[in-house]
């Protein structure tokens, strides 16, 4: 024991002694004045079947402290996962901005958290909604935080809607249910006021709401930034984040089982991918606009709810970020670090987007409740890099120990010290915008096209990512209990597509409104003119754009994806381990399944581990399903109702489905034999490997790539 050994305590060396030792280390256990505990399994009694003391000073701290754990979650985004990484920057991006990070070369530290909006920190990972994505970059000239989302764009065009959008988002207040979920009441009667919101709920209401895994989605920094280089001269910037393992998401009844089977489903990939050294990468993208050309869109650049079409302005890669450390405890981490869009480094400022001009004042205001003191910044992980120094002092739970004689600026006592710096020592000036405008609450014109990019989103989607985005909205509004919330929502989404809303009507059961019903936007200012608040579509001539549909991302790789490996005594191991090694060389992952745990005898003679038995395993958390060869197994598996429903909610699912010697016998025990006899079927675009049919390792491994069969899904369903 470490402990043991005596310091000589003296004024000089104080402060190196209180540093804090890590909880777990060789030391012995301590109260939080540092005094050594003898007991920690009795409390203090008078007598041992006698009453507790409330002398118990060591017992009471303990308790104290346990019950003042809790602080306030979230307002938003309360459920998160986070890890550390680095940020590469290999652009040639000097001509639009200065920012030191952003220059080729340059690494920077990161932290990042990802999050659900809605739902409360214990809720489930796959909820539909959107994701947060908030980057903090640990550069030298101060932390950047970039605080985006795994989505374009927004619901409201200004912030001072933003508490009703959520009011009307979260658990209803009179019952706090449901919990982290849009289809209710509360929510659609806003949407269905609110038709600036019908481009956002076209990307909610897609398959994007339900991410295969963080490492496979999308960021954006939604709003219109400016970037600003030496010489003062500004642009205009969209920042993006992009997959290297591409876009995916899981189907919407996978997400509903997922959430019962693994709430942290997403929680548990983030964190198993980092730590097996398969670490997540996004490439960093910007779409610049020369302010000159500020108004030559058919939208406003101003407005959050519009994208820059990639056709328009193509994404320009300048970096890239790597994930490569898990936190080390994550309340300390995940859950206190505090981001801010105002938290801003040379060489990148705002624009008007009155979206982002309210949020500007938000983010410092909420960690004051939530983290509980204006030091916030002091935490670890919210530190700068670069060593603070200014005048201001004190407040709850102030960690630096300011030396100095004295906190004012300007000062002659400490010879002007701290200095401001001047430009060229890198201090910030604000973008020199030339304002001279009337004080007013009003929203300009350029604002008032809600649907055209909404149509472009539709328009833009394949047939399976239409008929999921269809069939989400019809499942969102069948949970609506008021009928004149399902009709007004209905009437709005006839201005983005008439079909889209006849289907949606046909599963309410209802007739499709002609038109809007109604007064199409009622979030009109008292004593407005309700005319200048009625959308305008304006003819935006692109009628789709390639990088709006997942269809169209990456599919090179099998990395990191994990294959479900059906097997049972006398399994043909020899050829299961040659497919194992080809998968694992391509960097994917398995599990093997078996009636129970323990080994399971190879025909070899040789001894095969089981990682899960079928008791617990789920088909949802796997990527594709291998039924494993050999006769006596698949007899076995036959045998096992759960393993007949695995490979049929995995068919049903769309996942491609192998099948070892003999194994095809298996497949037809199950619905998907019925699906295989049928006239003209064809395996391969179905994603069903047979063996005996060519190589059954490439042949799985090109489909693993392929992600999803959804035209099956299409074609069939199957009850499972
Ligand atoms: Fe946030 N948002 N937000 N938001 N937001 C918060 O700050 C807010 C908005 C986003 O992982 C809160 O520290 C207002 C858009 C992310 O810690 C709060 C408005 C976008 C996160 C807040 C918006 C975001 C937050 C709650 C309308 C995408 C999680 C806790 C003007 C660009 C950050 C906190 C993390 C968190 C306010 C709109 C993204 C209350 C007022 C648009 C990713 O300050």
């Amino acid at each position: 024991m470490k402990s043991k050994t005596k310091k000589t305590v003296t004024n000089k060396k104080l402060t190196d002694l209180q540093k804090n030792t890590e909880n777990g280390s060789n030391e012995f256990l301590t109260t939080n004045q540092g005094l050594k505990i003898l007991d920690n399994q009795n409390s203090l009694k008078a007598g041992d079947r006698g009453p507790t003391l409330l002398e118990d000073f060591i017992m009471r701290e303990k308790i104290t402290h346990f019950d003042h754990e809790r602080i306030p979650e979230r307002i938003v985004h309360a459920r998160g996962s986070a890890a550390h990484g680095i940020f590469e920057a290999y652009g040639n991006i000097s001509k639009y901005t200065k920012a030191g990070f952003l220059q080729a070369g340059r690494k920077t530290p990161v932290f990042v958290r990802f999050s659900t909006v809605a739902g409360s920190r214990g809720s489930t990972d796959l909820a539909r909604d959107v994701r947060g994505f908030s980057v903090k970059f640990y550069t030298d000239e101060g932390n950047y935080d970039l605080v985006g989302n795994n989505m374009p764009v927004f619901f409201i065009q200004d912030a001072i809607k933003f508490p009703d959008l959520i009011h009307a988002v979260k658990p209803e207040p009179h019952n706090e249910i449901p919990q982290a979920a849009s289809a209710h009441d509360t929510f659609w009667d806003f949407i269905s006021i609110m038709p600036e919101s019908m481009h956002m709920i076209m990307w909610a209401m897609s398959d994007r709401a339900i991410p295969r895994s963080l490492r496979m989605m999308e960021g954006f920094g939604v709003h219109t930034f400016r970037l600003i280089n030496e010489a003062g001269k500004a642009c205009f910037v969209k920042f993006h984040w992009k997959p290297l393992l591409g876009v995916h998401s899981v189907a919407w009844d996978e997400a509903t089982r997922i959430s019962g089977k693994d709430p942290d489903f997403h929680r548990r990939d983030l964190w198993e991918a980092i730590d097996s050294g398969a670490f997540p990468q996004w490439e960093f993208g910007v779409q610049i606009v020369e302010e000159k050309d500020e108004h030559k869109f058919p939208f406003d650049l101003l407005d959050p709810t519009k994208l820059i079409p990639e056709e328009l302005v193509p994404v320009q890669l300048i970096g890239k970020m790597t994930l490569n450390r898990n936190p080390d405890n994550f309340f300390a981490e995940t859950e206190q670090v505090a981001f801010h869009p105002g938290h801003l480094v040379p060489g990148i400022d705002f624009s008007n987007d009155p979206l982002l001009q309210g949020r500007l004042f938000s983010y410092t205001d909420t960690q004051l409740s939530r983290l509980g003191s204006p030091n916030f910044h002091e935490i670890p992980i919210n530190r700068s890099v670069n060593t603070v120094h200014n005048n201001q002092r004190d407040g709850h739970m102030r960690q630096q120990i300011n030396s100095a004689k004295s906190a004012h600026d300007p000062n002659n006592t400490m010879s002007g010290c701290p200095f401001q710096a001047g430009k060229k020592d890198g201090g910030f000036s604000s973008y020199t915008e030339r304002i001279d405008a009337a004080k007013v609450r009003a929203r300009s014109q350029s604002f008032f096209d809600h649907f055209s990019q909404a149509t472009l989103f539709f328009n833009s989607q394949s047939d399976a990512e239409k008929n999921h985005l269809t069939n989400a909205i019809r499942f969102e509004l069948s949970k609506v209990q008021t009928p004149a919330i399902r009709e007004r929502v209905l009437g709005l989404l006839t201005q983005v597509d008439k079909k889209l809303a006849a289907d949606v009507a046909d599963a309410l059961g209802i007739k499709v409104p002609a038109g809007p019903v109604g007064v199409m936007n009622m979030s009109v200012p008292a004593d407005a003119d309700p005319k200048k608040f009625q959308p305008i579509k304006v003819d935006q001539k692109l009628k789709s754009s390639a990088a709006l549909s997942m269809a169209n991302t990456k599919k090179d790789s099998i990395k990191t994806r994990c294959v479900a490996v059906l097997a049972a005594d006398g399994v043909d191991d020899i050829a299961l381990h040659s497919l194992l090694a080809a998968l694992v060389k391509e960097g994917a992952t398995y599990k093997v399944i078996a009636p129970k745990l323990g080994n399971i005898k190879g025909v070899s003679g040789a001894a095969v581990k089981a990682d899960q038995s079928l008791l617990i395993a789920t088909s949802v958390v796997y990527d594709a399903v291998f039924i494993a060869g050999g006769e006596k197994c698949v007899k076995a598996l036959i045998a096992e109702p759960d393993a007949l429903h695995f490979a049929e909610e995995a068919y049903k699912h769309c996942k491609p489905i192998a099948a070892g010697t003999g194994a095809e016998e298996f497949l037809h025990t199950t619905y998907i034999g019925t699906v295989m006899s049928s006239n003209n079927y064809d395996a391969v675009s179905d994603g069903i490997v047979i063996q005996g049919k060519g190589s059954v390792a490439s042949a799985f491994i090109g489909a693993i790539k392929q992600h999803r069969f959804w035209n099956r899904e299409i074609a069939r369903q199957i009850p499972a």
